[in-house]
């Protein structure tokens, strides 16, 4: 028989020798083993297979992050079944939409939104609707409980799928990108080798990972767990990012990937220094472009040079900067090369490649890059070009003054799109809830420059003929609908929308009128320290 290409499988049969030694570490102190994660994960997924379920069936999970949900992940992968995260953030309307177009067999929700989410997952015609609370708490892990933790790995194939990640949609519907086993695998045994994970376990070392991410999207599960778990890699696992358990846990870690808020909330930390990062080996960021003028101060302030690199939910990872000198210099602006055995080009409208340093459409292809869309054939053929790359929606160009030519640099993009914080938002969408209301005539949703969150949301908003409205009226009423992140955080009305002689509304001369809007505060770290002043230890 073939080797299994389940991803599990390729986790397995890289498990530290010693299965007894720490795996992950939580917030307080608890501590599991790699044998813990292979015994607790298979009791959840022999729970699985006493649903009997059918080959490919969904297991949508939304809870907050825990060792036991990395061990539901890794369950799911075990059965052969596909594992569907969803951002704890998402409300009703949200989970109502992702629950019917996926149609899982499985759902899993935190106890406290056991009864608003089972109506939903019911009339998604879901058999069965289970709880997992932070604290090991909920239903789920008692079921299991009563099953056996030996099993197999299902045997899957390499282009078997594994995962549907959702990505928010330029029209307002969402897309469930779906990632193979070979999507997954073939991204973390690249990162393992390219980000130097394997050369550290060769030197005799264990890399220590400072895990502050959300286990919902790509950044948090396909790249931070996927390098500890292939990489025999600790796992410091903190509930969310908060700069004093950052601050406390560095000193003992050897790698950390965050999105840029995490690095200009350390730097709004004056107490922050060298020595926090005496044993970092790397500093990772994605998910949203990183200023300029935060890598500089990072590299002033401790001595590290980021390495920024590229991805989205469609191709895990894609391009990065160099971990290694003899691969080149870690170039800040640029989002680095593209990765061992994934093809990168920029083209032009006719999909033909530009020239080294002339701006144009980013594609993709390779084995990171997804199937395609669930459930939408049509959307899937139009994002891939005809001879078969994906178009990633980026603009960017290759090369330029001083950078060799095959490093990118992103300009722009071709959708309409704000990243907040590292969350992708889609303005269309935020905008048709706006829409919408009562007294609302039309509106436009921007992004523009926060020191935070590197962008933040905001919408403009015309009344119908006299109408008064009220701003936090509207998003008093925009809360508890959509996800929080997606709420604008300021709303300014006005009596109409700039247009263009084609009567297009003109989004830039608004995203220049309300450039300022949060500029009061400091360019880099305007958050008021929850951390200690103290150095560390
Ligand atoms: C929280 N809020 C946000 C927000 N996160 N608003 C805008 N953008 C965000 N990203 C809201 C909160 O609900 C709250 O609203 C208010 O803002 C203040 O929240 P906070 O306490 O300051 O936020 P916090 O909980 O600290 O979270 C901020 C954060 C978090 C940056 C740490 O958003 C985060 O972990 N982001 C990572 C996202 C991520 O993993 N992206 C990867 C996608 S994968 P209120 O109303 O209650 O005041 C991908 C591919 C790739 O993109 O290449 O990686």
């Amino acid at each position: 028989m073939s080797s299994n290409a389940n991803v599990y499988a390729a986790i397995e049969r890289r498990y530290p020798k010693d299965l007894d030694s720490v795996c992950i570490e939580t917030l307080d102190g608890l501590t599991y083993s790699w044998r813990d994660l292979h015994r607790a994960s298979g009791c959840i997924a022999n729970w699985l297979d006493s649903l009997k379920l059918k080959r490919g069936d969904r297991v949508a999970v939304q809870v907050e992050k825990s060792p036991e949900c990395l061990m539901l992940y890794l369950a799911t992968l075990r059965t052969g079944l596909v594992y569907v995260p969803l951002n704890t953030a998402y409300q009703r309307a949200e989970l109502d939409y992702f629950l019917r177009d996926a149609e899982p067999a499985v759902v899993v929700c935190t106890p406290p939104r056991l009864a608003e989410i089972e109506p939903i997952a019911r009339s998604a015609r879901c058999a069965n609707v289970v709880t997992l609370g932070e604290q090991r708490d909920g239903t789920l892990l008692a079921a299991a409980a009563a099953f056996p933790a030996d099993r197999d790995t299902v045997q899957r194939a390499a282009d078997d799928l594994a995962a549907i990640l959702y990505t928010s949609g330029t029209t307002g519907r969402s897309k469930g990108a779906m990632l193979s086993h070979r999507n997954l695998t073939s991204n973390a045994l690249t990162l393992d080798q390219f980000w130097g994970f394997e050369a550290a376990r060769a030197a005799g070392k264990r890399d220590v990972l400072l895990h502050a991410l959300p286990l919902f999207h790509v950044h948090g599960l396909f790249v931070a767990s996927h390098a500890a778990l292939f990489g025999g890699a600790k796992m410091l696992m903190l509930p969310r990012f908060d700069l004093a358990q950052v601050l406390e846990r560095l000193p003992r870690s050897t790698v950390m990937m965050g999105v840029p808020t995490f690095y200009t909330r350390l730097l709004g930390e004056p107490a922050f220094n060298r020595k926090h990062c005496r044993s970092m080996r790397l500093f990772i960021a994605g998910s949203a472009p990183l200023l300029a003028e935060t890598h500089q101060q990072f590299e002033q302030r401790t001595g590290h040079r980021i390495l920024e690199r590229y991805g989205m939910s469609e191709t895990v990872m894609l391009v990065s900067n160099p971990y290694f000198e003899s691969d080149g210099p870690r170039l800040a602006g640029t989002v680095g090369v593209p990765l061992p055995g994934v093809g990168v080009r920029v083209v032009d409208d006719d999909d033909t490649r530009c020239t080294v340093g002339e701006i144009g459409a980013v594609q993709v292809n390779g084995p990171n890059v997804f199937a395609g869309y669930w459930c939408m054939p049509d959307k899937t053929k139009d994002e891939f070009s005809a001879d078969g790359w994906f178009r990633t929606g980026d603009i960017g160009y290759f090369g330029g003054r001083d950078v060799p030519a095959r490093y990118l640099t992103l300009v722009g993009r071709s959708k309409d799109l704000i990243i907040s914080g590292g969350y992708n938002v889609y303005p269309k969408e935020i905008e048709g809830y706006i829409d919408d209301m009562p007294d609302v005539d039309e509106s436009a949703v921007i992004g523009v420059p926060h020191p935070d969150f590197g962008e933040a949301v905001v919408a403009i908003v015309v009344g119908n003929n006299g109408a008064v409205l009220e701003p936090t009226a509207l998003v008093d009423a925009l809360k508890g609908r959509i996800a929080n992140y997606k709420v604008p955080k300021r709303v300014f009305i006005v009596e109409q929308l700039p247009r263009n002689t084609m009567g297009k509304v003109q989004k830039n001369v608004l995203r220049e009128r309300y450039a300022g809007t949060f500029r009061s505060s400091p360019a880099v770290g305007v958050r008021p320290s929850s951390a200690p002043a103290a150095a560390p230890k």
